[in-house]
């Protein structure tokens, strides 16, 4: 789809300033919706493949052929700008330049089709690749990487991580197993299987595997029906914004929550279940974009280490830029770097980042077939190079700026509609007066041409490219005000 200047037969200023300073050249100049969405061709496609699933999830059919940088095409046409970006796993929007290439090259390709058991046969460069392409992002302080599939993989195999470095720490370096632990965990009994236990927070989401949706309190349809592991669950703080006019009552609600985290963390130790970890979002992102300050997450990690229990970091959605650094965690000035931090989405591949402390004694014991992918590291390795050289951090805190200060605006001009804009880097969200409304606003941007989203019961949040430029903010606001206006 190659839009082409000259054969226009007039250019407006903005659309010359489009084509020439995106990132992502040929992008539409703005959102444009032709039919009603889904259109009548993401409709037929629903229709046949609701005959083989449950598929109603689904919200159109896209053309990955057509889309590009930030919007999103769909195969009836509409071409949407698109700010929720495969839930937050677009860091260069679609098609950019430098990924069409990646593939291009033999060694690549290759890697990508021989696609190794890791653990057991990683190629040639596999370390050079986790040197040069992982580890210049790695968390300061955090030494050690393990590469997995998806976010829930990653969350669920450092959960066994942070259960491997308790038991570690109970016997003591270089005890071996004994039989009563070898024979009791093939039946699923202590010793060998111990009654321990992850502390995670309310309205938090990790995952849907089994251990990991234990730990995920943030809608009842994820939950209901599936078994669920007896862990503690505490409260994450809930703020009153705008936060300059409510200080006080804020800093009253973290000292709530990380007393209530104290107390749970007793409690369960007291039944003889003992809690070796603690995880939590920096934002909590699918539980409605509830922030925790700070101080919040210093006080945190104090109890973390005055309890000997480890603090995982889920950075899932956060990490990768968004927030304007690397990892949201960086804007928490914590004294030292937390135990471990989990990744997927915008990383392409998962995995987590751990301290030395944290890895196993023996082999096989955090292990699977693929152990991640080499090929989506090639692909990371480009958006690295990309996000490096176009300074696309530094572009997330201004669009950011303009996005969070059009919300703020909106907020003014619409008070009985929308309030409690948050959030950091371009990662914002607003809230709508209630569900209903919210749902509302999420449709009617649709049908203007904005691929928007919401999480939680009130939230529409803020999840576009890393290239989501100052004038994406600005096409976005001047939509979202017509939407507002028209409530
Ligand atoms: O409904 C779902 O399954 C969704 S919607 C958004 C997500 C999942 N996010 C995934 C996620 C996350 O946001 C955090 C903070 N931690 C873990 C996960 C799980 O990642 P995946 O989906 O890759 O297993």
């Amino acid at each position: 789809m190659i839009r082409s200047v000259i054969k226009k037969p007039k250019i407006l200023a903005s659309e010359v300033r489009c084509l020439y300073s995106s990132y992502v050249k040929n992008e539409p100049s703005a959102p444009s919706a032709r039919t009603d969405i889904p259109g009548p061709k993401s409709k037929a496609l629903l229709d046949n493949l609701n005959k083989l699933q449950q598929a109603n999830s689904v919200q159109l059919f896209a053309d990955y052929d057509k889309s590009i940088g930030n919007y999103l095409v769909d195969v009836d046409g509409n071409e949407l700008l698109d700010i929720y970006t495969q839930i937050s796993s677009m860091p260069l929007g679609y098609n950019h330049p430098d990924l069409l290439k990646v593939f291009r090259d033999d060694h690549n390709i290759r890697t990508l089709i021989n696609r190794p058991a890791l653990g057991v046969f990683p190629g040639a460069d596999w370390l050079d690749k986790l040197e040069n392409v992982l580890m210049p992002v790695a968390p300061k302080g955090l030494p050690c990487i393990t590469t997995m599939m998806c976010g829930s993989c990653s969350n669920e195999n450092a959960f066994k991580n942070m259960f491997l470095w308790y038991r570690k720490n109970q016997r003591g370096e270089n005890v071996d197993f004994t039989e009563a632990e070898k024979e009791s965990c093939m039946i699923n009994q202590s010793p060998g299987s111990p009654n321990l236990s992850i502390l995670s927070f309310m309205g938090g989401f990790h995952g849907r595997t089994i251990g990991s949706l234990s730990t995920t309190h943030s809608k009842y349809i994820h939950k209901i029906d599936v078994p669920a592991l007896d862990w503690p669950i505490a409260p994450f703080p809930k703020y009153k914004y705008p936060l300059e006019e409510n200080v006080n009552e804020n800093k009253q609600e973290d000292a709530r929550c990380l007393a209530e985290v104290e107390s749970l963390i007793e409690k369960w130790n007291k039944k003889n279940h003992h809690v070796a970890g603690i995880i939590v979002e920096p934002i909590q992102a699918e539980g409605g974009d509830n922030e925790g300050s700070p101080e919040f997450f210093q006080g945190l990690q104090q109890i973390a280490k005055r309890n000997g229990v480890g603090l995982l970091i889920d950075e899932v959605q956060t990490g990768g830029g968004p927030t304007g650094k690397f990892w949201c965690h960086e804007h928490f000035n914590l004294d030292g770097p937390p135990d471990i931090v989990t990744f997927s989405k915008k990383m392409q591949l998962g995995g987590y980042y751990h301290k030395v402390d944290f890895r196993p004694q023996q082999e096989y014991r955090i292990f699977n077939t693929w152990c991640g992918d080499p090929g989506k590291l090639v692909i990371l390795e480009s958006i690295l190079n990309v996000i490096r050289r176009d300074n696309l951090l530094d572009n997330v805190n201004k669009a950011g700026d303009v996005l969070k200060q059009g919300l703020f605006q909106a907020e003014k001009e619409f008070p009985n509609i929308v309030n409690s804009t948050r959030g950091r880097g371009t990662f914002l969200a607003i809230n709508a007066k209630d569900g209903n409304t919210r749902d509302i606003i999420v449709k009617k941007l649709k049908q203007k041409g904005i691929q928007s989203g919401g999480c939680g019961e009130l939230s529409i949040r803020f999840r576009p490219a890393l290239i989501f430029e100052p004038k994406h903010a600005s096409i976005f606001l001047d939509v979202f005000r017509q939407v507002l206006k028209e409530l």
